[in-house]
């Protein structure tokens, strides 16, 4: 696999596709990702899950135009018995329906300095659905891995160019969490049937990964018996300390919070404004990593316990909320969670090259008339 596409420049003009950090206003390209790849807005936040349209969409290339008709999932690689099978076959098998938050690994980039160029997220790329479909680990198990087994690599009917490579989106997954239950081949989402920007017909669900592992608009699954290197895996979906760093993979989801901005908002600047006076501050905090145990709010750097209500999932977001009774004045409010792991969001995000798995806290900067 080609290894020429993160090179090391010493300039701090965007060049564009290039995938190199850049300071300076959003570059032409970016903004043409962040149209066609929308953020779930914070208000959405309210909602255990996030209605239909709002939940955030990446997508690398163009959406696949797919009749079921004519498409087929394919098992193959190493096990004993290969398949073909319909949608209308997937949908007679047994059936799970979990609630999962899904966040895309680059949430967050167009805040670092400086700015890795791809997809320029600023907090909301994110959302929680109730996906339907069939466990994966049911359908390895009527294909019958083979012992050598090491990764299974999921391929979507998607093709595009990046970083110079052309290529079918693909990733795989380590064998163990391939067959963990909770791994889902969906075809519902939030109970209705697949929208074509989540996958159509067929989709991934990774609960706990972040979401360049659930591959949409899946086409085949191949049991492999040595570690995939496609783009999306040895390339793509790294942390990195720069262009020469094989660096690490990207994988479960960092603990992370977001509060609904109270008030209303100025149009353009999205800066709040809410009257004195009580007001409960809300929102929701997640983790890949393991559940979610504390969230903390700060206001005006004076950080307070919330209250949590109960989990919906283990890997769907967990509700908080804080009573605040907000006096005239500027005030800056914060949110930081911590997971079971230990693991609390950072104040200051640590940089890396292609810009993921940030989980920095959340400032709304208020003013209280
Ligand atoms: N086939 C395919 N699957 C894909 C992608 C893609 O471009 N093609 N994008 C991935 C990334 S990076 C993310 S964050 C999630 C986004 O899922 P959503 O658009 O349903 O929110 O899909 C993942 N699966
Ligand atoms: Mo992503």
């Amino acid at each position: 696999m080609t290894k020429l596409i993160y090179r090391r420049r010493q300039t701090a003009r965007p060049r564009p596709h290039s995938g190199e950090p850049t300071y300076g206003p959003l570059t032409q390209d970016e903004l043409q990702l962040s149209a066609r790849n929308h953020s779930m807005p914070l208000e959405a936040l309210r909602e255990d899950v996030t209605p239909p349209g709002m939940h955030y969409v990446l997508t690398h290339f163009d959406i696949p135009q797919i009749t079921d008709g004519s498409w087929h999932l394919r098992i193959g690689g190493a096990v004993e018995m290969a398949m073909e099978l319909s949608l209308a076959a997937l949908k007679k098998d047994p059936a799970i329906s979990i609630p999962v938050t899904l966040e895309c690994a680059g949430n967050g980039r167009s805040l670092l300095k400086p700015r890795p160029l791809s997809q320029p997220w600023v907090l909301e790329g994110v959302g929680t659905a109730v996906w339907t479909g069939v466990p994966l680990a049911y359908l390895l198990a009527q294909a019958r891995v083979e012992p050598e087994a090491v990764e299974v690599v999921f391929t979507g009917v998607d093709e595009g160019i990046q970083g110079g490579v052309r290529q079918q989106y693909a990733r795989s997954l380590p064998i163990a969490e391939a067959l963990r239950p909770d791994v889902v081949l969906a075809y519902k989402m939030n109970g209705s049937e697949l929208p074509p920007q989540h996958g159509y017909p067929l989709r991934l669900v990774v609960p706990g990964w972040y979401g360049m592992a659930s591959v949409k608009w899946l086409q085949s699954i191949k049991v492999v018996t040595a570690p995939f290197h496609g783009f999306q895996q040895a390339v793509a979906y790294r942390y990195q300390h720069n262009a020469n760093d094989a660096g690490t993979p990207v994988s479960r989801i960092r603990v992370r919070s977001l509060m609904v901005p109270p008030g209303i908002p100025d149009f353009f600047t999205r800066r709040r404004f809410l009257p004195r006076g009580p007001v409960m501050l809300r929102g929701r905090a997640w983790s890949g990593e393991g559940a979610v145990t504390g969230v903390e709010v700060g206001i005006d750097g004076k950080w307070v316990h919330a209250h949590l209500d109960k989990p919906a999932g283990s890997f769907a977001w967990r509700g908080w909320s804080l009573p605040w009774v907000a006096d005239p004045g500027h005030h800056e409010l914060a949110c930081r969670a911590t997971d079971a792991t230990g693991a609390v969001q950072p104040l200051e995000q640590h940089w890396n090259y292609q810009g993921m798995g940030n989980n920095v806290v959340q400032r709304v900067r208020v003013t209280v008339e």
